[in-house]
């Protein structure tokens, strides 16, 4: 398991991850590559593909080119199984453990599993925790659940340790994307310093501060996305 052994090395050497997600539906074709030049001057470690929703039919083409001429590894990240691309290298299996949606706890998981277990692709359980951010985000909108309130941090802690229990390797701590507010680094400190595995933190995040702030309160992998898609200049 290649991806998921780098980054528990990185977590253990308490080297910083950092991915670009790219959603398919908002690539400027025409501009591939200053979109690709500009992931590889970046410090981007990882490159995320996915969305709540995608409509594009090019999922594979861009992991094609990606992959062509970039060399981070590329891993889905999926808002249901028709994002599920074999030319990627993994896949965060994700489990909306933070809702009540059986669709996305296991029924998505369900539909998926046949095309993974016959593929090369190297799945990462994932718990994906959606965390109360201000306004309501695509994904609460597509999924039909409620994020979890900011005012029960214990319950945020406990459903990440219930993740963990479960035998999740990442926990993801998502705001949603373009989320006004990141989660709290009080929370990711609170969740990252009681569970054993590594936190992903993203949504909302638009500045190196939000970054750096992210890893200092604990955060193994910070992911950026809207912020690189609205500026490719962003990690100059
Ligand atoms: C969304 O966490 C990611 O799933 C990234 O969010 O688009 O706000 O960076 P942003």
């Amino acid at each position: 398991n290649p991806i998921y052994t780098q980054i528990l090395a990185a977590k253990k050497k308490g080297e910083k991850l950092l991915a670009v997600l790219l959603d398919p539906d908002k690539i400027d074709w025409e501009n591939l590559a200053v979109l690709t030049a500009k992931i590889n001057a970046s410090p981007a470690t990882h490159l995320l593909i996915g969305g709540s929703q995608v409509f594009s039919e090019k999922i594979d083409e861009l992991i094609t080119t990606l992959k062509k001429n970039c060399s981070l590894p590329v891993v889905l990240f999926p808002g249901n199984p028709s994002q599920i691309s074999l030319h990627a290298d993994g896949i965060l299996f994700l489990s909306l453990l933070s809702g009540r949606n059986a669709d996305f706890l296991i029924g998505h998981q369900t539909q998926a599993a046949p095309i993974l277990k016959a593929s090369h692709l190297e799945v990462i359980p994932t718990g994906y925790l959606l965390i109360e951010s201000g306004s309501e985000t695509a994904v609460a909108r597509v999924s039909r659940t409620l994020p979890l309130p900011l005012r029960s941090p214990d319950t945020i802690l406990h459903t990440a340790q219930a993740g963990e229990l479960l035998g999740k390797k990442l926990i993801y701590l998502e705001a949603g994307s373009g989320a006004q507010k990141p989660v709290p680094t009080g929370i990711v400190s609170l969740v990252s310093k009681n569970i054993g595995i590594p936190v992903i933190v993203g949504g909302g995040i638009k500045s190196k501060k939000g970054i750096d702030d992210a890893f200092a309160a604990g955060a193994d992998m910070v992911v950026i996305g809207t912020a690189f898609e609205n500026d490719l200049n962003f990690f100059d």
